[in-house]
């Protein structure tokens, strides 16, 4: 690693009034700048036409559903599909020759922007022990590579499998088929870090860790409520969807902290009323919770529901258990912990709960503003019980509906992309190839930092992402990987992860979406899920980036092969050239997925079963749905301290980093800022526009965490919840700082303090390593923060 210095822009920050509306013409401008910057106008018409279409190619950014293949415009995307698509179909390359200009120690001093402006890499390049650059390396001598390390563990379980969410369901498959054919179930992925407490908290509840909804239904439902979720920015077409869900009657409910634009207002560009009207007005009811208060509020409104008996008794008596046991406990909630802990007034949740007694069919919605939290898996049970109160759940225009993140994080999981894939899933892997998955549960993200940091793990493999800067606690996760013995990335760009690497580093870059993919002279297609359960096919429109570029299922089988060899006896060569035979053992694994070949490649594909949504089924430890009592947990946050929430901006995909411009919150030309209500940033003795570093505290342990440099904006927020973005702020994520039963870091509530900035440091960047122990001069200097406590 260098000396963390980085570069970045906020020199330029400029911060303007938040906008009160979303999408709109600005939006085309801004995505149509950006696709024509990249790709140029040809390939600018050839990808952005054949985006979202059943003949095309998936967006490659969110999980949001396409609509029926009948009910799609010619343009079937938005402004931030868009920019995805051109990031990853742009003309600008990372060659062999950009590599020798520049070492490791160099780009690393860049910042996540300019590292992704630098185009797709264009041959595996490797970096050996002790060289300062990467350089180019046959394909042949990377697998074997990579072979060599793999067999040269001690225990297979000394090896950890990364997936980011994007990875197709042919790949996801080999791969957890390969990472368990070599023994372990180490496959932690982004989902860990993102709708794992969705995932838990389901799978107690209904018997299935998926959304209960279709498209129809959200078209359909008398009431959208939507908690912790920002769809302006990061599930765009939702706002279509709400548009027209409006346009019928329903009404919608926002539970979020901020007043999101997108929330808010709609201008549709595809409609005349968008470009020259008013556009749509979104929300009914804004519920400005406070941060982490989410649990309370459902308690509160479970509560006045059992009071006023506006219970669908039906429902209950046929398909529930543990309602008697819920409901004397949600009628003593103690409404003054209830104010305290949503920040909201009792007529608030009272409006909010009359709402959802006058609809007869509610659609309850989140994000990452519910799951990445302490009490996240309670949380998200509450909601859960809330529904099963009004039986919303398994009938049309009601459901319950986590909106996933990654284009595909639903579908690798699906595959078996799963520290803790269900026994049953093992069964049929052992019962199609004939050898015995290994049992015990593996690493999950957090449990992967630790065990390469205790040296316990030594050979990295990301299929995709960028783990140094997703992770937790970045200085740690960083440390971690730096102590490997060979990391290696399949990768379309360059990223932190690259630079932040083991004693042997491997880039394997590998084809995207947006390009052909040709095998055994045959077009070969992939295959994704999105957040609604439907599986369809994906087919690459571009010529390739590089002659030298291979698909990410003939990267994973080419290394199986020169791993494994013909252990076991499966046939890597076959699935490698031609995805077919993926499939075929998909059909025969994967339990929903029978004829997986012929169902996926029609329009519009097939949708997987969903007991509770299909037959009111729930196939729970109980056989029915389970009302779950969870105590009110309320954060303390100590006085002199902030409840943190890191979020993203409408400039960036996780840790790719687009541009310097959140238009809607008025953020543009820096990222560096930290929003809180103006009330307390007085009270903390500050001023709007201080630079400032924030620190985290956390009793556990004596790291000292800080991010160097925010500037100070005041933001219509509530009293005590503050803001940042994400990646900027994972220092300050502490690695033991977890959601009880999914162990998913608690990014959207830390709890830090405030320092007037250091002036006698350099600019420092995202991942700095500035967490130390107490034992790191340079932290015993800082300023202490006395005058806050
Ligand atoms: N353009 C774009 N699209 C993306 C992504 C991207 O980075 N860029 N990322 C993708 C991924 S992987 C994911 S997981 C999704 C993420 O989609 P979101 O979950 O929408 O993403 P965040 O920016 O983390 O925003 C969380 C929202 O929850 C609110 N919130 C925070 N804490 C709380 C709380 O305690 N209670 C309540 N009620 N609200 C809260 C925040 O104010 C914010 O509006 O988006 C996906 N789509
Ligand atoms: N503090 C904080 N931390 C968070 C979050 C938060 O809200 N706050 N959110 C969490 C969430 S929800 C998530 S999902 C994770 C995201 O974690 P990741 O999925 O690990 O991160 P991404 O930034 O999405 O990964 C981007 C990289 O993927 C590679 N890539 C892009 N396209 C492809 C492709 O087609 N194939 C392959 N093989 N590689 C490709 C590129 O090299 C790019 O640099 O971060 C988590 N971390
Ligand atoms: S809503 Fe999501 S999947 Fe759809 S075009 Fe926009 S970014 Fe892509
Ligand atoms: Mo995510």
């Amino acid at each position: 690693m260098s000396d963390g210095t980085i570069d970045h822009h906020d020199q330029d920050l400029r911060v303007h009034d938040p906008k009160s509306a979303a999408a709109g013409v600005t939006g085309v401008r801004v995505s149509m700048q950006r696709a024509i910057g990249q790709m140029g106008l040809k390939n600018t018409a050839k990808t952005l036409l054949k985006l979202n279409q059943a003949d095309g190619f998936d967006c490659m950014s969110c999980a949001w559903p396409d609509p029926d293949p009948e009910n799609r415009h010619t343009a079937e995307f938005c402004e931030n599909g868009a920019k995805a698509v051109a990031e990853e179909a742009t003309k600008k390359r990372a060659t062999p020759d950009f590599f020798a200009r520049h070492s490791i120690a160099e780009l690393d001093s860049h910042d996540e922007h300019w590292l992704g402006q630098q185009g797709r890499i264009t041959h595996p390049m490797v970096k050996r022990p002790g060289a300062t650059h990467y350089e180019p390396i046959e394909w042949d001598d990377a697998l074997a590579i990579v072979a060599d390390n793999l067999n040269g563990l001690d225990s297979p379980d000394e090896a950890v499998f990364y997936t980011s969410g994007r990875a197709s369901n042919e790949a996801a498959f080999t791969y957890q088929l390969f990472a368990r054919a070599l023994g372990t179930n180490n496959m932690p992925d982004c989902s860990n870090m993102c709708h794992e407490s969705t995932s838990i908290a389901l799978a107690e509840s209904i018997g299935i860790g998926k959304a209960s909804v279709t498209m129809r239904d959200v078209y359909e439902a008398d009431l959208i409520l939507i908690a912790g979720q920002n769809p302006g920015t990061n599930h765009p077409r939702m706002l279509s969807a709400l548009e027209i869900a409006k346009r019928r009657g329903a009404k919608i409910i926002a539970v979020n902290p901020l007043r999101e634009a997108g929330l808010h207002n709609f201008r549709n560009p595809q409609v005349p009323r968008g470009i020259i009207g008013k556009g749509t007005e979104i929300a009914d009811l804004h519920l400005p919770i406070r941060l982490n208060g989410d649990l309370a509020l459902f308690q509160a409104l479970g509560s006045l529901l059992v009071e006023w008996d506006a219970l669908d008794h039906e429902f209950i008596d046929r398909h529930t258990t543990g309602f008697h046991e819920w409901a004397q406990h949600v009628a003593a909630v103690d409404w003054t912990t209830v104010e305290k802990a949503t920040g909201l007034s009792r007529a608030q949740i009272t409006e909010a709960a009359e709402m959802i007694r006058a609809s007869d069919k509610t659609i309850y919605c989140w994000a990452m503003g519910l799951t990445q939290h302490r009490n996240a898996v309670a949380t998200i049970k509450e909601v859960c019980n809330v529904a099963f109160a009004r039986g919303d759940i398994g009938k049309p225009g009601a459901g319950l509906f986590p909106i996933r993140g990654h284009s595909n994080v639903q579908g690798d999981r699906t595959m078996g992309i799963w520290e803790r894939v269900p026994d049953t899933f093992l069964d049929s892997l052992q019962a199609e190839f004939g050898f015995d998955p290994p049992r015990e549960h593996g690493h999950d993200t957090v449990n992967s930092v630790r065990a390469m940091r205790d040296g316990k793990a030594h050979v990295f493999m990301g299929l995709g992402g960028n783990f140094v800067l997703a992770a937790p606690d970045t200085a740690v996760t960083a440390k971690a990987l730096a102590s490997t013995r060979l990391t290696v990335q399949v990768s379309t760009k360059l990223n932190r992860s690259h630079l932040v690497c083991g004693d042997t580093a491997l880039i394997l870059p590998t084809l995207g979406r947006t390009e052909k993919d040709v095998r055994g002279g045959k077009e070969q297609f992939i295959s994704v899920e999105d957040s609604v359960c439907a599986v369809h096919a994906s087919r690459g429109v571009l010529e390739p980036a590089s002659p030298h570029l291979r698909s990410e299922t003939a990267i994973l089988c080419g290394i199986a092969e020169a791993t494994l060899g013909d252990r076991h006896g499966i046939d890597w060569a076959a699935m490698r050239d031609d995805y077919d035979v993926a499939r075929d053992h998909i059909s025969r694994v994967v339990a929903g997925c029978e004829e997986y070949t012929a169902k996926v490649d029609r329009p519009g594909g097939f949708v997987l079963p969903h007991p509770p949504r299909d037959s009111r089924t729930f196939e729970t430890r109980s056989g029915s749905a389970e009302f779950v009592c969870s105590p009110i947990d309320v954060l303390q946050v100590p006085e002199g301290h902030i409840l943190l929430q890191t979020l993203r901006s409408h400039d960036q995909f996780n840790t790719t980093i687009y541009g310097f411009s959140d238009r809607y919150r008025g953020i543009e030309g820096g990222r560096r800022v930290v929003f809180m209500h103006p009330d307390d940033i007085a009270h903390l003795g500050f001023t709007a526009g201080d630079m400032v570093d924030l620190s985290t505290r956390w009793d556990d342990d004596d790291i000292d965490r800080v991010a160097p440099d925010f500037r100070i904006v005041p933001y219509d927020t509530p009293r005590g919840s503050a803001a940042a973005y994400y990646p900027e702020t994972n220092p300050l994520v502490p690695l033991d700082s977890t959601a009880t039963g999914s162990n998913c870091p608690t990014s959207k509530s830390i709890i830090i303090s405030l320092t007037p900035a250091r002036q006698d440091r350099t600019i420092t960047g995202s991942y700095d390593s500035q967490a130390s122990t107490g034992a790191d001069e340079g932290h015993k200097a800082r300023p202490q923060p006395t005058h806050l406590s």
